[in-house]
């Protein structure tokens, strides 16, 4: 079985657990999408809290989690992604409903999200913005979750990594597409992927490259067809993620 496949797999089983949550009040910020539309000159960057991964183990398994988003806020990150899975990232809910509570900026959910529940769960510790990953989703259920987002005042970042995924993301209008640079399956990295994808870019849509960056140069590179990157790793080796931050704005 590949990495994607076994995560789904437990996903399953943690959605089946997970009560149904009543609706809380949506966090107020501003939107995503608009703050990048009004604010083109620049390269956007989305700090992401990732304590471990799938394919690298720990990376910063004990951080301070609101020590590092109040960095990247203060840094002048637009978002800031928390990692909320347990099972593989060793993130959690709290994790994300901390720094929900401590900035003023977005707030993206990055999980598998395979059902309402997890929609709800994450606007209610105040997540504005939610990950869809056209890969783990059947075009119906995409669709389905996609429109209770935006129901729930939630953004709705699509995820893709080919050229066909895109065509998915794009034919729903989706106002936030992000290209993954990592393969879900294998884990393999390559900023080439956004480069190739960005060649095939239809829409007026807010595109983010995600994963893979540790420097300027490479931010650089994808620089003429996205208006974002989203960074976790490259940030979380950092004793100062600030001027991190500030290096990779390009
Ligand atoms: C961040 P990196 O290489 O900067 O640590 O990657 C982010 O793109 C990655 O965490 C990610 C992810 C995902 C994690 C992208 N899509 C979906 C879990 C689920």
């Amino acid at each position: 079985m590949d990495f994607l496949a076994k995560i789904i797999n437990e996903k399953k089983q943690e959605v089946n657990d997970m009560p149904f949550e009543t609706i809380q009040p949506l966090r107020k910020t501003y939107s995503f999408y608009q703050h990048v539309k009004d604010h083109p000159e620049k390269m956007h960057i989305i700090g992401e809290v990732k304590r471990a991964s799938p394919s690298k183990g720990a990376i910063n398994l004990a951080v301070n989690v609101i020590q590092q988003a109040k960095a990247y806020e203060e840094a002048g990150v637009t978002a800031i992604s928390v990692l909320t899975d347990e099972g593989f990232f060793k993130g959690s809910i709290e994790d994300l409903r901390k720094v929900a509570a401590e900035v003023a900026i977005p707030v993206l959910c990055k999980d598998f999200i395979l059902d309402e529940k997890q929609l709800i769960r994450a606007r209610n510790a105040g997540a504005t913005i939610i990950l869809l990953i056209v890969s783990v989703l059947t075009k119906p259920k995409l669709e389905e979750l996609y429109n209770k987002a935006i129901a729930l005042g939630l953004e709705v970042l699509i995820e893709v990594h080919d050229a066909q995924e895109l065509a998915i993301a794009e034919s729903l209008s989706a106002p936030l597409i992000g290209v993954n640079n990592r393969n879900l399956k294998t884990f393999d990295v390559s900023i080439e992927v956004s480069q190739k994808l960005g060649q095939q870019q239809t829409t007026n849509a807010v595109y983010i490259s995600e994963s893979g960056f540790s420097t300027s140069e490479q931010v650089a590179l994808v620089k003429e067809s996205y208006q974002a990157v989203l960074v976790g790793e490259g940030l979380m080796r950092q004793n100062n993620p600030q001027e991190k931050v500030k290096e990779l704005q390009v």
